[in-house]
């Protein structure tokens, strides 16, 4: 199933000018990119994408952290682009989070660990609807989906 989820390379992945590499990671796997932006992202924003963990004690923290300093969303869409970019995040905790994971091969801290993404199909609708406006998000072929995506039926 062609599915649409949100990425966001967390403030810690601009500083650490891995924006591109991970990028371009969902890239070489196949994603095709519908939504691209640069955010600064303010407390109400911040506050709003993380509401599920207002109530942790690390959410100060968590928000603290996410309005830092810019960070880049993205929506990536793909035939199930949720769980496939899920696993290439790989776990929360960097030290659970497999070898060739974005996170297993560049972070170490759950503070700071580089990426977040959709969970499931829920939360990427709401997630997509709270960081893209309808219309930011395009619809175009690729020449390569050929390759890259079975026929339509
Ligand atoms: P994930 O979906 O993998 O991003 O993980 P969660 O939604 O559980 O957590 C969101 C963010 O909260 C993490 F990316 C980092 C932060 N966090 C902590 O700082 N400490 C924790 O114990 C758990 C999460």
């Amino acid at each position: 199933m062609i599915e649409r989820t949100l990425v966001l390379v967390k403030p810690d992945g601009v500083q650490r000018l891995l924006v591109g590499r991970i990028i371009g990671r969902f890239e070489e796997r196949g994603l095709k990119i519908v939504g691209l932006r640069l955010v600064a992202v303010d407390r109400g924003l911040a506050e709003t994408h993380y509401a599920v963990h207002r109530e942790k004690p690390f959410f100060p923290g968590l928000v603290a952290f996410i309005t830092s300093g810019p960070l880049v969303a993205m929506a990536l869409e793909g035939p199930n682009a949720i769980g496939v970019v899920r696993s290439m995040v790989g776990a929360t905790r960097p030290h659970e989070a497999a070898p060739g994971s974005i996170r297993g091969d560049l972070a170490l801290e759950t503070a700071q660990n580089l990426v977040h993404a959709s969970d499931g199909a829920e939360t990427a609708a709401a997630e997509l609807a709270l960081w893209f406006a309808p219309g930011d998000l395009v619809d175009y072929g690729r020449d390569v989906d050929r390759w890259v995506l079975a026929p339509a039926d």
